[in-house]
């Protein structure tokens, strides 16, 4: 009798087992985003030929900063001036990347990543931005690097541009002066040159918004540039038609040989209409998503020209400054042809998501004029959304699948690289990082909505970052990495923190297939079970 009872509650607990394994996980943050339709977790595993990669930027990771020939850029002079960086530090020596680069590697290969996006240092390739000097040892080392990836059997994915100008060119205008475009293409010439017959992905510039913004309006940014009402739009206008020459030599040069594709990469939050009952509010929220990423996105992605919004609203504004043309520059004829459709795929790298809401009395004349007021948008991240170690960062699952559709329908369906996602934690050595496990799970997982459920041609997904490093004017307080690294050791040891293991089995997995619904220890609990059911059974 007693066996029996034993027999039918360990039957029991068998059957509970398996209902909560079906259950679990259904929500990543239960007690924010737990919308059953919305926010369900969504099981499934990715293309066959999905690409997993993760992400590192020069200045962030090389440091050398001055070592076998390099120039100075921007980033050495910013970080160099007291007060721009937390706590004083600077990329001089970072994560040692440019000695390193073998454990990097070893830490990929762990991993089991096939492809890696990393960006060239444009002053340790010309010391003073142009072909006049070419610092071989900056050649040989990018070389080493290629050569040592693809003996791994990784994948290189090039950034030509990933903040870190020469400052020999800084001093000339920098993205002011459109002298720069015509050193920007030698540039990227040399380097298809180079390294393009073993690097298939080419990306020209990483998030122009951020040097145009950050870097020439808010000043939170290398070159610390405040000036607010023309110089963005000319920054940006430089650096799209940079863009279009690298792809045009590339396309016309290098293609048919080297057979590789090239890009370039967006950054945007997703901006969520504050009141979708409010035809005001969700015309304001496309309105910021136009002044973000439409900006660059238009005239690489659709036609060589703004979005119409931005040239509406800018000229009408500038007209009442009593300027006699718009802030924003205008592309001829020639240059629209040029620019349009100047590239194979859209580089997306997402955060975060904001809601938005017009301003209905827009800044009077004392505000100067600005990007950030052309708008007339206000934006705001909900105080109940998860919280990161950057104030600009939380965590908006749904956000993300909205802006693969928002880049779809915009955009007409092109192949979307996600090149950056990620979560940054303040500076600490607990490597258990379930922040950043269930940050990764959720993002994928909308991620793998917006392919099966919505057609969205998204081909990859690339991790920010492969490890903790120079995080810009935050220095090393943040910390983006799956691998921890303490940067007051000389050994810079990359130390995988939990995360790195839970990418490394969506990476084997190839997302998340429905077996893996129950956790190893679920499925050990059970077996063991059912083994002393037989027994019992047995007896
Ligand atoms: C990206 N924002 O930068 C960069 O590509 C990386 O180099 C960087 O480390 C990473 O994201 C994390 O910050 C951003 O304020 C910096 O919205 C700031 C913002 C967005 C992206």
């Amino acid at each position: 009798m007693t066996f029996l009872i034993i027999y039918y509650m360990l039957f029991c607990l068998m059957f509970f087992e398996d209902i909560s394994a079906d259950e679990y996980p259904k929500f990543i943050y239960p007690d924010v985003f737990n919308d059953s339709k919305r926010d369900a977790f969504h099981y499934g595993t990715f293309p066959e030929d999905f690409i997993w990669s993760t992400a590192t930027a020069s200045y962030q990771i090389e440091g050398a900063w001055n070592e076998d020939g390099k120039g100075p850029s921007i980033w050495d002079t910013y970080s160099h001036e007291p007060g721009n960086i937390d706590n004083g530090y600077t990329g001089d020596v970072a994560c040692d990347s440019y000695h390193k680069y073998q454990d990097d590697i070893d830490s990929m290969k762990a991993l089991g990543l096939k492809y890696y996006r990393f960006s060239l240092s444009w002053p340790r390739i010309l010391p003073n931005g142009t072909i006049d000097h070419i610092n071989q040892p900056g050649i040989d080392y990018y070389n080493n690097l290629i050569n040592a990836l693809r003996d791994a059997g990784i994948s290189p994915m090039v950034t030509l541009y990933h903040w870190d100008l020469p400052q020999a060119l800084q001093d000339q205008g920098g993205w002011k002066n459109d002298e720069i475009i015509g050193h920007y293409k030698d540039y990227a010439r040399l380097c298809f040159e180079e390294f393009g017959d073993r690097v298939g992905f080419w990306i020209t510039f990483n998030e122009p918004w951020v040097t145009t913004i950050l870097g020439h309006e808010f000043a939170s940014m290398a070159p610390g540039i405040r000036e607010p009402g023309t110089t963005p739009y000319i920054v940006a206008h430089n650096i799209l038609r940079s863009h279009a020459e690298a792809y045009h030599v590339y396309d016309y040069s290098f293609r048919s040989k080297q057979k590789g594709k090239i890009g370039i990469t967006l950054n945007s939050d997703y901006y969520q209409a504050a009141d979708m009952n409010d035809p005001d509010t969700i015309e304001a929220a496309e309105r910021a998503q136009q002044f973000v990423m439409g900006w660059f996105g238009h005239p690489v992605y659709k036609n060589g020209d703004y979005p119409e919004v931005m040239k509406e609203t800018i000229a009408r504004k500038s007209t009442q400054e009593g300027l006699s043309e718009s802030r924003l520059p205008e592309f001829t004829e020639n240059e629209k042809s040029f620019l349009a459709k100047t590239a194979d795929f859209f580089g997306l790298n997402c955060y975060t998501t904001s809601y938005a809401r017009s301003i209905r009395n827009p800044a009077g004349p004392l505000i100067p004029p600005s990007w950030s007021t052309d708008q007339d948008v206000f934006s705001w991240k909900s105080q109940n959304w998860p919280t990161s170690g950057s104030d600009w960062l939380r965590p908006v699952p749904w956000g993300v699948r909205r802006l693969l559709n928002w880049i779809k329908n915009e955009y007409d369906d092109p192949v979307i690289y996600i090149t950056e996602n990620g979560i940054s934690t303040i500076d600490t050595a607990n490597l258990h990082d379930q922040i950043r496990i269930d940050y990764y799970s959720a993002y994928l997982s909308e991620v793998l909505k917006a392919i099966d459920i919505d057609e969205v041609n998204v081909k990859g997904y690339t991790a920010w970052s492969l490890m903790d490093n120079f995080e810009w004017s935050r220095g090393y307080t943040e910390r983006f990495g799956l691998h921890y690294i303490d940067f007051d050791s000389t050994e810079k040891t990359r130390i995988p923190k939990d995360s790195a293991a839970f990418y490394a089995q969506v990476i084997a997995d190839n997302g998340f297939p429905a077996s893996s619904v129950q956790s190893g220890f679920n499925a050990g609990f059970r077996t063991i079970l059912l083994a002393i059911c037989i027994v019992f059974a047995i007896i």
